[in-house]
């Protein structure tokens, strides 16, 4: 073992993975070892020296000095709050002025911590996965799953933040949500995944305020939206067993047996549970009559909750099968659980489950927008950086324009997808403080699943052309790039995927009867006329007018087999509502 010091995290970490190599990615010496043999500082500048006189002797001079010193410069953004000029803009515009003082002192400090503290602890999650050890050395199964101190200390870092306490405690009213939003956003880059544990912890203290906070779920109330890390708990969301996770209604086989205390014990097996070190966990059971049958499809589902160990750390009769092997997020434990008799609280009514638990996938579905911006971001501002320090072919990066037209595309995404993450969170303010209209509300639902679907899928082509504007080096692990890639690469799967939530938001036209599409192009036919008084905006206004009339055009001509072509179609025109919403958006947000 020893220290390496990593690319753009200042500061030095301790890990286990990188033992091979001297070189940090970006040319400069980080270590020397003498015939295997670890060294000191001292050792290391006598072995220099020693080093030297061998090189000098065998006449390699040229060779080895050449690449003695840093040789490519490594990209290094500052503090992300202070560097993201929309994301300022935005706040400016929007907060009323004394929001404005206190969150930008409270975001700008944030944004220091991030740069030299969070940063670091991230990539040690990177470093350090989830170990899982079913047996202790004398053969008792003990089904621990081991996490690095750093996920723990993110762990402890989002409860003093407020990171989730922030949305409920309301300081801000309809304001708190976006604030919290844009804290999660700064956050969720520099987080080693814990943005995952976050966004379930979230929603399920969204499901539990969606029901009165009852007395039962009080105490988990409090633990999930509390600033003490000693108190503060992290929720799962278990909803996929074997059969898969898209099809909820028939893929839960689940059972609830109802005891005499009036509680539930659940017996399934959940085949992919995130974050499976959480304290609690919402999930999905059938529960079965006193013949032992339970009713099937939707309406056989209802929602529990439940503790995931008991007051000494016990498993609440779960046993843990094996942690999963992950493309990405492999800082975070997803894991197989297997229910034997999990002891467990009915939340919803009978048989409602898939409605209750949509108000946490509603708010899990944000918090993936959030992450895809925030991972777009991310991306974006390593290549900027990148292009004022890399020369090839004679200047400066930032000097070709072909190489400046590829990263201001990149760049027209990712501030096209923070406008859209903006007015959602802002919408889903003025509801959560009952300061929505009935217009806004519907909105709302629309906008979560094609934002959802939307950037997901922008998340993951904008991190391999961001990789790609690092040539070769973008494609070294150990410059931290590839784990942007593989951990934005999820953002279209989990939370539905792109054509599951495609379909979604034809339930929202349906469910509505179509008045979220009327308030849809309402708002955006009021935005357009506002931005058609600038003349410079005109082609855009043009573009976007051009674009609704397809659109209208499209739904005009679907005739009697509408449902069937919908169907077939949800997917481009969830994409048109998504890039029509977005190119609303005018200079002045
Ligand atoms: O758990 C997972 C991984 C966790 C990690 C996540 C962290 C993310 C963090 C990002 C940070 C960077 S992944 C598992 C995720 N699973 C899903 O997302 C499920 C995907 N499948 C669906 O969404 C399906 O469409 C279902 C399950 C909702 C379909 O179920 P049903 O039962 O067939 O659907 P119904 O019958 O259409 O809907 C039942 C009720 C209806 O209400 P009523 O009965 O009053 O008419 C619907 O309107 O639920 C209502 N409903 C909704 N309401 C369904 N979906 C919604 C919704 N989105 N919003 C409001």
């Amino acid at each position: 073992m020893f220290a390496c010091r990593l690319p753009w995290w200042r500061s030095s970490v301790t890990c286990k993975s990188w033992q091979s190599g001297h070189f940090l990615p970006w040319g400069s010496c980080q270590m020397l070892t003498i015939k295997g043999i670890n060294t000191t500082v001292g050792q290391e500048q006598q072995a220099g020296m020693k080093e030297k006189q061998v090189l000098e002797d065998s006449e390699m001079h040229l060779a080895r000095r050449d690449t003695e010193g840093l040789f490519q410069e490594q990209p290094e953004p500052g503090n992300q709050y202070l560097e993201d000029t929309l994301l300022r803009s935005y706040l400016k515009t929007h907060l009323p002025p004394k929001v404005l003082e206190e969150v930008h002192q409270d975001l700008e400090r944030f944004g220091n911590r991030l740069l030299t503290k969070i940063q670091a602890l991230s990539w040690e999650c990177e470093l350090n996965p989830p170990v899982f050890r079913q047996f202790d050395a004398w053969g008792r199964c003990v089904d621990h799953i081991h996490t690095c101190s750093a996920w723990r200390r993110m762990k402890e870092i989002s409860a003093e933040e407020g990171l989730i306490a922030e949305a409920y405690e309301k300081r801000y009213s309809n304001w708190s949500r976006l604030y919290q939003a844009v804290k999660l956003y700064l956050f969720s880059s520099s987080s080693g995944g814990f943005s995952c544990p976050l966004a379930m912890t979230d929603g399920a203290a969204k499901v539990i305020e969606s029901l009165g906070i009852p007395e039962p779920l009080k105490n988990a109330f409090d633990r999930l939206t509390s600033r003490d890390p000693e108190k503060f708990w992290t929720s799962g969301q278990w909803m996929t067993e074997r059969r898969g996770g898209s099809d909820v209604a028939n893929g839960t086989e689940t059972v609830a047996r109802k005891q005499p205390d009036g509680t539930y014990r659940l017996y399934g097996f959940k085949w992919f549970t995130s974050a499976a070190d959480s304290d609690m966990a919402l999930t999905l059971a059938r529960i079965a009559d006193a013949e032992g049958q339970c009713t099937q499809g939707s309406r056989g589902l209802s929602l529990f909750f439940l503790r995931v160990r008991d007051e000494e750390g016990k498993l609440n009769n779960i046993q843990v099968q094996r942690l999963k092997d992950k493309l990405g997020t492999r800082q975070m434990a997803t894991a197989e659980l297997w229910l034997q008799g999990a002891r467990a609280e009915l939340i919803s009514a009978e048989g409602r489950g898939v409605a209750a638990i949509s108000n946490m996938l509603n708010i899990t579905r944000i918090h993936n927008v959030i992450g895809a911006v925030a991972s777009m971001r991310r991306m974006i501002s390593l290549s900027r950086d990148y292009a004022r320090k890399r020369v090839a072919f004679g200047k400066l990066l930032k000097d070709h324009p072909l190489h400046v037209q590829t990263i201001a595309r990149m760049e027209v995404q990712v501030r096209g997808a923070f406008l859209l993450l903006m007015d959602i969170v802002r919408l889903l303010g003025l509801a959560e403080t009952n300061l929505a209209s009935e217009q806004e509300q519907l909105l709302l639902r629309l906008l979560i699943p094609v934002a959802k679907l939307y950037t997901g899928k922008q998340a993951s082509a904008v991190a391999v052309e961001a990789m790609e504007s690092f040539g070769g080096q973008g494609y070294m692990e150990d410059t931290g790039l590839p784990v942007i890639l593989r951990d934005a690469l999820v953002l279209s799967i989990w939370e539905g995927t792109t054509n599951i939530l495609s379909l979604d938001v034809l339930r929202s036209l349906a469910k509505s009867q179509g008045q979220v599409m009327a308030v849809f192009l309402s708002t955006v036919q009021k935005k357009l006329e506002l931005a058609s008084g600038t003349e410079e905006l005109s082609p855009a206004v043009q573009r976007a007018q051009e674009a609704i009339g397809s659109l209208r055009q499209f739904m005009a001509a679907t005739g009697s087999e509408r449902a069937l072509t919908m169907e077939m179609a949800a997917r481009d025109f969830s994409y048109s509502l998504a890039r029509i919403y977005t190119g609303r958006a005018t200079r002045n947000h």
